[in-house]
C-alpha cells in the first residue's frame, strides 16, 4: 500500500519520478506553483506544452521534467471556487485522481502534489485536504497500486496544518 506523507517545501526541488503542477487549461504557464516549475523547468518545458492545446479541467497531460529532478510532470488544472456549487468537488478529486492514475501509467512510483486549487482559485483548504488524501488513498489501492510514495508538498503553515488535520484524520 501506498505511503502519503505531508511535507514543507518547494515542490520544483523534489527527485521523485513526477511533480503535479498545478496548472491552468491553457497549459501555457501562469503564476504560483505553475510559474515556478515553469522557472525551474527551463523554456524547453513551455515548448512541450504548446502541441498539448490545453487540458480540460480535473483531466491531466504528461510531460518530461526537463532542468528539474523530477523524471515528468503531471500537469491538471484544478476548478476555480465558485462557491461549491458548481462541480468543484467532483471536479479537484478528479484532477488528484486521474493524475496519480497517468503517474502510474508512466511507470512512476513517487509522486508529489502541491495543494491543488488552494491558491489563486480559492478552493477551501478545510475542504480540499480532506478530499485530496481520500482520493489519492483509493486510487492507489484500486487503479493506480503500483505507486508507492505520495508526498503533498506544502509551500505554507497553512497548508501545511491543513493536510496533516486531514492525514491524522484519514489513518484512524
Ligand atoms: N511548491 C509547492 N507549492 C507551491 C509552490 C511551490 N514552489 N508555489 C506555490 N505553491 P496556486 P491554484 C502552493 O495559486 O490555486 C496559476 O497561475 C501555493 O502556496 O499555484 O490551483 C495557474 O496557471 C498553494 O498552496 O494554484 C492557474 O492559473 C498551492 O501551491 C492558477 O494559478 C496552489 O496555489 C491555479 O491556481
Amino acid at each position: 500500500m501506498a505511503e502519503i506523507k505531508v511535507i514543507h517545501g518547494d515542490i520544483t526541488k523534489m527527485a521523485v519520478d513526477a511533480i503535479v503542477n498545478a496548472a491552468n487549461t491553457s497549459l501555457l504557464g501562469g503564476g504560483g506553483v505553475d510559474g515556478a516549475i515553469h522557472r525551474a523547468a527551463g523554456p524547453e518545458l513551455l515548448a512541450a506544452c504548446r502541441p498539448l492545446h490545453g487540458c480540460a479541467t480535473g483531466e491531466a497531460k504528461i510531460t518530461p521534467g526537463f532542468r528539474l529532478p523530477a523524471k515528468f510532470i503531471i500537469h491538471t488544472p484544478g476548478p476555480v471556487w465558485q462557491g461549491g456549487q458548481r462541480d468543484e468537488l467532483r471536479l479537484l478529486a478528479n484532477s488528484y485522481r486521474n493524475s496519480l492514475n497517468l503517474a502510474a501509467e508512466n511507470g512512476c512510483h513517487t509522486v508529489a502534489f502541491p495543494s491543488i486549487s488552494t491558491g489563486v482559485y480559492h478552493f477551501p483548504l478545510s475542504l480540499a485536504a480532506p478530499l485530496a488524501l481520500k482520493t489519492l488513498q483509493t486510487a492507489a489501492q484500486t487503479t493506480a497500486q503500483s505507486v508507492t510514495t505520495i508526498t503533498i508538498v506544502c509551500f505554507d503553515d497553512q497548508t501545511q496544518s491543513a493536510f496533516e488535520t486531514a492525514l491524522a484524520a484519514l489513518s484512524r
